[in-house]
């Protein structure tokens, strides 16, 4: 071997190192994907990337979370599918669609069954809460659920003007795919109609449907408030917290050790998601008073009355758990 050959055939072996030193870790890499029907930068995107962060440093890179926002994986129904097959690892969904796969979670999915926001959090973050997500994880779902997120209050937005129930009558209002939320919509006076959140921009821009109900990061981020809604009157009927979910086949190839980081940093994305929630209700509710949208102060009485048989026929079965959701100070 002449001098340029030796000089050549070490060089390239030297550059081939330098390159897989960087680009190999020191095992093999685990890619945890996730998946959110919101945006980047929306606060439950973040908070899911916040903690793919630290679950990457404390585990020396062994996993890295890919997050696919803005619906790129399908609908929250997909999602949730997805997961349970294992081909996604991370959903992050409302508890709405997760209703029809783990019906007890459908007590939370009642309208009126929180006095407000503050009542929600304080029975998420206690002992109820974390049965309800005992109970996802020890349910046939193959789901492990890591988590609660704040998703504030649900409210009409419409064309036309709402005051009362009967303002509703004959308006398709779209609603979460679970049916207890199309008995929610009839009984409070509209039509309700299923369908997935990213195909609510357009139902609403071609007038499949008037209206939706959604809080006012949605309302903004989704670009609804552009499709010709004016009124976002605030019926606040249902407050449901989101859930982020692991699919199971992920969570029982992990250690112990990891699984204990999961659960450690999945409550401080709770709480992160929280702070970043609080103001982004106060940044969205502005901008879309800015666009001209009109907050509207409705009494809630009638829609609450309105609501009776549905809490009558969907929480019997929860009586007992309602009467503890109702002490909770
Ligand atoms: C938003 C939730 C999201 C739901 C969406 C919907 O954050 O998880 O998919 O509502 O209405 O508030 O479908």
């Amino acid at each position: 071997m002449n001098f340029r050959r030796t000089f050549i055939v070490s060089a390239t072996a030297a550059i081939a190192a330098a390159v897989f030193s960087v680009a190999l870790p020191l095992h093999a890499q685990t890619v945890l994907k996730a998946a959110d029907v919101h945006p980047p930068g929306y606060p439950n995107v973040v908070a899911i990337e916040n903690l793919g962060k630290k679950l990457e440093v404390a585990t020396n890179g062994k996993y890295k979370l890919q997050m696919y926002p803005a619906g790129v994986l399908g609908s929250e129904k997909e999602m949730i599918e997805q997961a349970q097959i294992g081909a996604l690892q991370i959903a992050r969904i409302s508890l709405g669609p997760m209703g029809p796969v783990v019906p007890d979670v459908n007590v939370f999915n009642m309208p009126f069954v929180f006095r407000d926001e503050a009542h929600m959090r304080a029975v998420i973050d206690g002992p109820i809460g974390r049965e309800l997500l005992d109970k996802i994880t020890a349910s046939p779902a193959r789901l492990v659920a890591l988590g609660w997120m704040d998703s504030g209050s649900r409210s009409l937005y419409t064309k036309k003007e709402i005051k009362s129930p009967a303002d509703l009558k004959g308006l398709k209002i779209r609603v979460m795919g679970n049916p207890l939320f199309v008995d929610t919509m009839n009984a409070m006076g509209g039509n309700g109609i299923t369908m997935g959140h990213n195909d609510t921009f357009s139902a609403l821009q071609t007038g499949v449907v008037d209206g939706a109900e959604n809080n006012p990061p949605t309302l903004f981020t989704a670009n609804h408030y552009t499709t010709g809604v004016k009124y976002y009157t605030q019926t606040t009927h249902l407050i449901i917290p989101e859930i982020f979910v692991m699919s199971k086949v992920t969570w029982d190839k992990m250690s112990k050790d990891e699984q204990a980081l999961v659960t450690k940093f999945s409550r401080e994305a709770q709480m992160e998601q929280r702070a970043l929630w609080d103001k982004s209700v106060d940044e969205y509710s502005a901008k879309l008073k800015a666009s001209g949208i009109t907050f509207v102060t409705v009494d809630k009485k009638p829609f609450y009355d309105a609501t009776a048989p549905v809490r009558a026929k969907h929480g019997a079965q929860y009586a007992d758990l309602i009467k503890r959701i109702e002490a909770v100070k």
